[in-house]
């Protein structure tokens, strides 16, 4: 089974816990807060790697984790970071948001990377909330929680050059004349089941070819193996449009030029709009010269100006006249490029936002970056803890602001699960 495209399930590493802990020695009482912080999460970072040539090895792994960070311990010592987790995935893989398809990257050159999730940052250690009022803090911060993605993946093969046609015309045995691929070779229609790609190597020049299945009449409404192959050949440069011209399959040749064209054009203006060089293949099998005089003919007559060899793929002939035609023409044409588009990053709450939301009856809802943030360090039944995270709610001016918007000491305030009363 042939995978490209599949969907993965990838989570961050979380933030270690910060840790409350008070100095303790033979001989000296009531020591200094000593706890450390939590280790930050892994990320998680894919990778393009030119020896990885399918999605298959996400078949059936599909849940990927990277670290979490390590707690912080006593004596301020500081939790362990959690090792990130790279995934490699082949060249031209587009990572998509699964929920938005929106696209988060194209993997376009070998080793390019790209961070999709970041690791949560470690809790502070109760050291940390020391000062000259508070000599003990009895409280610390959790770790930052990182939420599961769903992402999509998606194969979209970089090749210069894509062969296109009829199924049997001959295209994978052009692929195995001209590149060191051994694609299947047979005497019947849809040998090749995916796509398969070679780099061809001529003179001082090369480039990469991707062979897919044919293509028949109907192939964008999934007759036959369908056009879902031809993503394989949308970010080539160059097409070359085999043909049967010897008819071997009592099959019309200029019919199938214009049913492969009517498919390539139903998948979209992206591989309709690729320049194509007409391969008359199979010349060894014609006994009248005038089938592919015909064939020209016809061309001719179109709006469209093709550039047309005759080889025989089989016989290893005019293989070097197509490869310097190949050759000249790539060097006339834009490079190989990535997709066009805005990259989408997960990103966390603005930490320092909030915002206010009056559900009537006396109750005050506190949300926002900020308090996610705040209410990593609060724990209620603390008095200690209790008073900071009052504190900072004054500070930042949302104590200020609650009244404004008509709270007063009867009140209720919540934020995430805990409800409590404005304390003057
Ligand atoms: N006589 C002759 N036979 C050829 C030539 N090129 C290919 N063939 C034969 O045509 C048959 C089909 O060749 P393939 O290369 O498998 O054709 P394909 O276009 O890849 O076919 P699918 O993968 O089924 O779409 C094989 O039996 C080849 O040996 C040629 O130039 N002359
Ligand atoms: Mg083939």
């Amino acid at each position: 089974m042939y995978l490209d495209r599949v969907k993965i399930f990838v989570k961050a590493g979380n933030g270690g816990n910060g840790k409350t802990s008070f100095h303790s020695e033979k001989y000296v009482e009531k020591g200094g807060p000593d706890g450390g912080d939590g280790g930050k999460g892994g990320s998680i970072i894919f990778v393009a790697d030119k020896s990885v040539d399918s999605l298959i090895d996400f078949r059936f792994t599909k849940h990927f984790r990277a670290e979490n960070g390590g707690n912080g311990g006593s004596n301020n010592m500081h939790g362990k970071n959690g090792a990130n987790l790279i995934i490699k995935v082949p060249c031209g893989t587009v990572i998509r948001d699964n929920e938005t398809e929106n696209i988060i990257a194209d993997l376009f050159e070998d080793g390019e990377k790209i961070v999709v999730l970041q690791g949560g940052n470690g809790g502070l250690g109760n050291a940390r909330f020391k000062t000259s009022v508070r000599q003990r803090p009895s409280f610390s911060q959790t770790g930052q929680l990182c939420e599961e993605k769903e992402i999509l993946l998606e194969l979209k093969t970089i090749a210069d050059v894509g062969l296109v046609g009829f199924p049997n015309v001959g295209k994978s045995t052009i692929l195995s004349m001209i590149t060191n691929a051994k694609p299947k070779i047979a005497n019947y229609h849809f040998t090749t089941l995916a796509p398969n790609i070679g780099v061809c190597k001529y003179g001082n020049s090369s480039f990469v070819i991707a062979d897919i299945p044919g293509l028949i009449e109907g192939a964008s409404e999934g007759i036959g193996l369908g056009h879902y192959f031809l993503r394989h050949i949308e970010r080539t440069r160059l097409l070359l449009h085999v043909i049967d011209v010897s008819g071997s399959e009592d099959r019309n040749p200029y019919e199938d030029f214009k049913i492969v064209n009517q498919e390539l054009k139903k998948h979209g203006e992206k591989v309709e709009k690729l320049p194509q060089i007409v391969v008359l293949n199979k010349i060894d099998l014609v006994v009248d010269k005038k089938q592919i005089s015909d064939f020209k003919n016809k061309l001719s007559k179109l709006k469209t100006k093709y550039e047309i060899v005759e080889i025989s793929a089989v016989a290893n002939q005019n293989l070097d006249v197509l490869l310097n035609k190949v050759i000249e023409k790539l060097k006339t044409l834009p490079p190989k490029q990535k997709l066009e588009y805005v990259p989408f990053e997960y990103t966390r709450p603005d930490p320092n936002r909030y915002e206010i939301i009056n559900h009537g009856d006396g109750l005050f809802e506190i949300v926002g970056g900020f308090i996610d943030e705040l209410a990593r360090g609060i724990d209620l039944n603390d008095f200690q803890s209790f008073s900071y995270f009052q504190k900072v709610l004054k500070d930042k001016g949302i104590i200020k602001e609650l009244k404004r918007r008509g709270a007063d000491e009867f009140s209720t305030i919540r934020i995430k699960n805990i409800d409590f009363e404005i304390k003057e």
